[in-house]
């Protein structure tokens, strides 16, 4: 009978312990998908660090499937014929493809688009970090938090600072409290910062530079995707030279299908007599420069000015922007022009990659109207960078003097000290 007992009680223990055994493993991995299914949550670095260790890998073959939502590896959305009407009121909210945009993941996969030469490269150790500047007014949250999550998910963590949130006034409310609730869960600190009134971006991303604490700036627009290694190579060019201003290759997302096409890196910024900005070929003068190593950065006339990195020591050094430029346009010629004149540079850095979502309409209320706002911004530029080249802008563009309030002041460009001449060469070459 005793013996019974004994045996009993062994059976028991058994049972116990393999039951404990079996609730833990579930706990593990409750908790494990639980936090994958949480947006917020930062599953592809979670997924890094299980390749890593490789022990679930292992045992049971996780991590070996890519995400197959819409939209993953940076594949088109199609809207089934059944939602076409409601997909093309949508689409007129923010002037692209709104629904298709809120179907996919804010953590989506994108393929690896750099060339084969920057994957082998490697960056010295810097100390440089970056505070990453998003500026937005009546934005999407779909559009948003990608831009967020690609940042975070893509960047180091010791070079990414923070994230600075500008709100120019925007007046949907998922953007204000629910935004706010929304960003104290990530890993990396985000803040942001609310414009009292319309200002435009100009004056929102100087808010957004005063309040930073990363030794470099990168601004980017709020509807953007990172790629994979995108900030290391542009931290890299200005820890070689605080005086480089350095931008990504801009690839597409698509505004109808949100498709992640690739951008050439064979174009450089440029402009036309009436102050546009424009994509023209790299000049062989550059390629020759670079000895045809296209994975090395590339000098450009100008920048598109939607994504940028700058030093802030340096921002400041020659005079921030001019914040007499109202909502938006112009603004990247002068900083264009305002670099090369003031003893920075300029250049497209071909191993960072990040995706835009270009549109064909601005869905941006203009206060005031578009004309007189575009002429007066590049009325600014031109008075105080172009020196005799602005009376043949103004030659082009008889309407600009027409439209512009006077008397207006500029006091920006006191701030640029250096001379520059030799850089005033390169001007003629760069224009249409
Ligand atoms: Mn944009």
């Amino acid at each position: 009978m005793r013996y019974i007992k004994v045996k009993h009680l062994q059976y028991c223990k058994i049972i116990l312990a393999t039951s404990v055994v079996w609730f833990l493993l579930d706990i593990f991995l409750i908790m494990y998908f639980f936090e994958c299914a949480n947006p917020t949550a930062n599953c592809e670095t979670k997924v890094k660090q299980t390749e890593k260790q490789g022990l679930l890998k292992k045992i049971f073959g996780f991590g070996d499937k890519a995400p197959t939502g819409p939209g993953e590896m940076g594949k088109a959305v199609h809207i089934p014929k059944a939602e076409e009407e409601r997909m093309k009121e949508m689409f007129k909210i923010n002037q692209f493809n709104l629904m298709a945009s809120d179907l996919i993941s804010v953590n989506r996969s994108l393929p690896d688009v750099r060339m084969e030469a920057c994957k082998s490269k490697s960056y010295e150790n810097s100390e440089l970090d970056t505070s990453v500047i998003i500026v937005f007014h009546n934005e999407a949250w779909s559009t948003l938090l990608r831009t967020i999550h690609s940042v975070i998910n893509r960047s180091p963590r010791h070079l990414l600072k923070e994230i600075i949130l500008v709100d120019d006034a925007s007046e949907r409310e998922f953007l204000g409290k629910p935004l706010e609730n929304y960003i104290k869960n990530l890993s990396v600190p985000v803040h942001v910062e609310r414009m009292e009134q319309r200002n435009g971006l100009v004056r929102a991303r100087l808010r957004g530079a005063k309040r930073s604490l990363g030794k470099v700036l990168t601004f980017l627009d709020a509807h953007c995707e990172c790629t994979t290694g995108w900030l290391e190579p542009l931290l890299e060019e200005i820890r070689k030279n605080r005086r480089a201003v350095v931008c990504p290759i801009i690839d597409v997302i698509s505004d109808d299908t949100f498709e992640y096409i690739t951008g050439s890196d064979m174009t450089w910024g440029g402009f036309n007599w009436k102050l546009n900005f424009r994509w023209y070929p790299v000049s062989q003068r550059e390629m020759d420069r670079r000895g045809n190593d296209r994975s090395l950065p590339l000098r450009t006339p100008t920048m598109a000015g939607g994504l940028f990195s700058i030093h802030r020591d340096y921002f400041y050094e020659v005079g921030s922007y001019d914040s007499g430029m109202d909502i938006w346009g112009g603004e990247n010629l002068e900083m264009s022009f305002r670099i090369w004149q003031c003893g920075g540079e300029i250049m497209i850095v071909t191993c960072s990659r990040v995706g835009h979502v270009f549109r064909k309409l601005s869905p941006y209320s203009w206060p005031g109207g578009v004309a007189k706002i575009l002429n007066t911004n590049t009325r600014r530029t031109v008075e105080v960078w172009m020196d005799s080249y602005k009376e043949f802008f103004y030659k082009v563009n008889p309407d600009c003097v027409r439209t512009i309030p006077r008397p207006f002041s500029i006091v920006s460009f006191l701030f640029c000290f250096l001379p520059v001449s030799e850089n005033k060469q390169f001007l003629p070459s760069m224009i249409e």
